[in-house]
């Protein structure tokens, strides 16, 4: 508690009294004497009230109403003294137990103070309305340290400031379940970088990104409105004076399956809608556009706008975006006839030509638009939609398709041009966002993927980022849990163990190679006669005495994430992982006449070398050599987790208060689910009896050994460091000396950061002061 109180404060900030030792308090938290306790209701919400007599095993409270109940002892949990209703960080709490942080955390919800901080992580609960939070006076106030108040700002000027610091290079990691907000607040960091970072002009550029992919990768589920439906890590870059120098935007896994089907009451990609409704005369024309209702693929979910949403405005600011990127009039031309020939290509149906259910595409405007828009042969087009070529042995026959294998061939093409596509784009984008060649600076990384998803009915796209959330969540846990701990214990410091919910379990379930769920998948997808019937069954018979897995009936199968367990149905799982677009699609696209179809084609040639074919020919032993797509999402997902155990991470925890997304309703169970799934009061814990900060007795020696009054300059850095601690009266119980590094409790840092900048600061007047006598 530095007591610094010079700068206005927009919310109220409340800290402990410096008497209170909450570091020692390591008493369990039952204790039946005290007067304020909270006790749960039947329906397991919890309700504060005052206890006016205990006998034997019930006591007696009194509720704030006035009523009178008896209830069981041993269920009360002790709450905290008024005095610390919403404190900023939970850390403060006296009593730290689960109705107290649901109390505080409300308590601060129901004044629009969105942000608490959980130890060193930020918990954001999505408001779900406007919130006076945000713009260029409070991005100053966090900037001048004037506001301290949990934020997305301050969280992500610490990222700065460390980033200076320390020259190490930052990440903001956004985790929480689908609508908690990570896409929302990933924007609010990347605001604030770019209001600190700004003045080339290139950060206009990275924030119009946001509206760009969020059109082509964010849909209406039944989770969220806007829910992105592909993972992001975006990475910006800082040239030594502090200043944005270029961006990247790397994304991971396109739920594709999307473009061509999606459950009742959701949506297909924005930028459908939104081409529909805000497309220009003159564009509607040349790619013969219709209303949204006309296209099979926007069709067949029933649901075609967003309340609040007005999708023709949304295109305009996307057009607009697409400007500041840098993508030609032309290209954007293009890239609405991809768009548009993706549609069309959904409306394109056959008609069964022969009675083994061979079939013809229809000739009709679905079939001549596509043709159309890509610039390919009509008569290629239809060849392709309706035959296919095999090789067997050295001889190549044409084979005719059924319907369902012709319905699959559409679709699949039509998903393939929306992902490459998709692809393209963000290959454009980072052209336009690209640091110089020489990169001297640092960078900090801003992770936003999909989050946790459980419906009602759950395929092959909630395993697989149900399976990053999984992946994600050990690296908090390894940050917060596992390696600082082990740090304590490395340098010898005086340390009892918290223990906390490991998931490795659980990514052994997927990872473990032969015998887990990818592997599996993947061997079932290269058996020619593999079903999503046999590979359920593989499952159930290996699987089954993982704690993790629960083989059920038919095709399910379920898995105990860490955030709640989910039933996946594994039909399509085998398609969906093999991804197969046939060679005679690849052909037709790379005889187009159009640019950016023949750029796909190539592009797919490359990613598997030899030739695409599909599980039925398999003879030959002409193996397709493409990985499958689980397996390359894992080696991302590896290669994520690489890039951001070489940073400094910071970690914000959105949680949604409901699930209507509406605003002002705060669901305790539904809190509390989310908390306890994430260890949020197992951070705290570790967190208040821990030493979140930490220096190395050199580095700590040089930054602050100029503060010391006597001269040192001979001594070695432990010594320095002792002298430092003593010269400012550290308390004890706020540090440890470790082998090869300082710890300090939270705050401790920043009390020497403010004398350390103040004397700087004076020095530097005192300079300037002898420079003006001497001129
Ligand atoms: P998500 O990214 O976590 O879900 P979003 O960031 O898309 O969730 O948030 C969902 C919705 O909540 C937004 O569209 C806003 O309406 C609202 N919201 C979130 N944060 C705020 C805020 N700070 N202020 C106002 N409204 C907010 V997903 O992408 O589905 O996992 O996959
Ligand atoms: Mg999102």
């Amino acid at each position: 508690d530095d007591g610094t109180e010079s700068a206005p404060q927009p919310l109220p900030s409340i800290s402990p009294s410096s008497s209170d030792h909450w570091w020692s308090d390591t008493t369990p938290y039952v204790s039946k004497k005290k007067i304020h306790s909270w006790f749960q209701l039947p329906n397991g919400n919890w309700e504060l009230g005052k206890i006016i007599s205990t006998s034997g095993t019930e006591s007696d409270i009194t509720l704030p109403d006035g009523k009178v109940l008896k209830v069981k002892a041993e269920g009360l949990v002790p709450a905290n003294p008024d005095i610390l209703d919403g404190v900023d960080d939970l850390m403060q709490l006296s009593y730290l137990n689960e109705p107290s942080v649901l109390y505080n955390l409300q308590y601060r919800y129901n004044r629009n103070m969105i942000y608490t901080k959980a130890g060193p992580v930020l918990v954001a609960i999505n408001p779900f309305k406007k919130v006076p939070l945000y713009g260029n006076d409070y991005i100053k106030g966090y900037k001048n340290k004037a506001m301290e108040s949990p934020h997305v700002y301050a969280i992500t000027d610490t990222a700065i400031r460390e980033m200076i610091r320390d020259e190490v290079n930052q990440s903001i990691i956004i985790s929480g379940e689908s609508g908690a907000g990570k896409t929302e607040t990933a924007k609010i960091a990347m605001q604030y970088l770019a209001a600190l970072g700004g003045g080339s002009g290139i950060e206009y550029e990275i924030l119009k990104t946001n509206p760009i992919l969020e059109a082509f990768g964010n849909a209406k589920t039944l989770r969220n409105d806007n829910s992105s439906r592909f993972g992001k890590l975006i990475e910006i870059h800082f040239s030594e004076t502090g200043k944005i120098s270029g961006a990247n935007i790397q994304t991971f896994l396109l739920e594709k399956s999307r473009v061509v089907q999606c459950n009742e009451g959701e949506r297909s990609y924005h930028i459908f809608y939104q081409l529909c409704a805000g497309a220009p005369p003159s564009l509607r024309e040349k790619l013969n556009l219709q209303s949204a209702e006309e296209y099979r693929y926007l069709r067949q979910s029933n649901c075609f706008s967003i309340t609040g949403v007005n999708d023709g405005e949304e295109f305009r600011i996307v057009m607009e975006a697409l400007d500041v990127v840098h993508i030609s009039k032309e290209n954007q031309e293009n890239v609405f006839a991809m768009l548009a020939a993706v549609l069309w290509l959904g409306n394109i149906s056959f008609t069964v030509i022969d009675n083994e259910n061979h079939v013809q595409p229809v000739e009709d405007e679905g079939l001549f638009n596509v043709a159309k828009l890509i610039g390919c042969d009509i008569e290629d087009l239809k060849l392709t939609l309706s035959t296919r070529k095999m090789k067997v042995g050295n001889d190549i026959i044409v084979q005719k398709l059924t319907l369902s294998q012709a319905i699959d061939a559409r679709d699949a093409l039509a998903k393939s041009i929306y992902a490459s596509l998709f692809d393209w784009l963000v290959e454009q984008i980072n052209n336009s966002l690209a640091v110089g060649k020489k990169r001297t600076g640092r960078s900090i990384s801003i992770l936003d993927i999909y989050g946790f998803e459980s419906f009602e009915r759950n395929s092959f796209e909630q395993f697989c980022i149900n399976y990053a959330n999984e992946r994600l969540q050990q690296h908090f846990n390894r940050h917060l849990f596992k390696l600082e701990q082990e740090e304590y214990i490395q340098d010898g410091i005086d340390w009892t163990k918290v223990e906390f919910e490991d998931n490795q379990d659980c990514l052994n379930l997927f990872e473990k190679k032969p015998l887990g769920l990818l592997s599996l998948l993947d061997e079932e997808s290269t058996f020619p006669n593999g079903t999503d019937l046999t590979f359920a069954n593989k499952l159930r018979q290996h699987l089954n005495s993982n704690s993790c897995f629960q083989g059920e009936r038919g095709k399910a199968f379920a898995v105990c994430h860490y955030a709640g367990e989910v039933t996946y149905d594994t039909t399509g799982f085998l398609e969906k992982n093999r991804d197969l677009l046939h060679l005679d699609s690849i052909q037709l696209l790379s005889s187009c006449t159009c640019h950016l179809p023949k750029q796909f084609a190539a592009h797919m040639l490359l990613q598997s070398e030899k030739p695409v074919v599909g599980p039925l020919h398999k003879s030959g032993g002409a193996d397709s050599q493409k990985l499958s797509v689980a397996t390359k999402f894992k080696g991302q997902l590896f290669q994520l987790m690489q890039r951001l155990e070489s940073t400094t991470p910071h970690f914000i925890r959105c949680i949604k208060p409901n699930n209507f997304q509406s605003p002002g309703s705060y669901e305790q169970g539904l809190v509390l689910q989310q908390l306890r799934c994430c260890g949020v009061l197992e951070v705290v814990r570790i967190s208040r009896s821990g030493f979140p900060t930490r220096m190395s007795h050199q580095k700590f020696a040089r930054r602050y050994g100029f503060l010391l009054l006597e001269n040192v300059a001979s001594q070695d850095p432990l010594s320095v460091s002792v002298a430092i601690l003593h010269q400012f009266s550290i308390l004890p119980e706020m540090y440890q000396v470790g082998y090869t590094k300082l710890f300090f409790r939270t705050g401790q840092i920043g009390v020497l950061e403010d004398t350390r900048n103040r004397t700087l600061h004076g020095i530097l007047r005192v300079q300037s002061c002898f420079r003006g006598h001497q001129a």
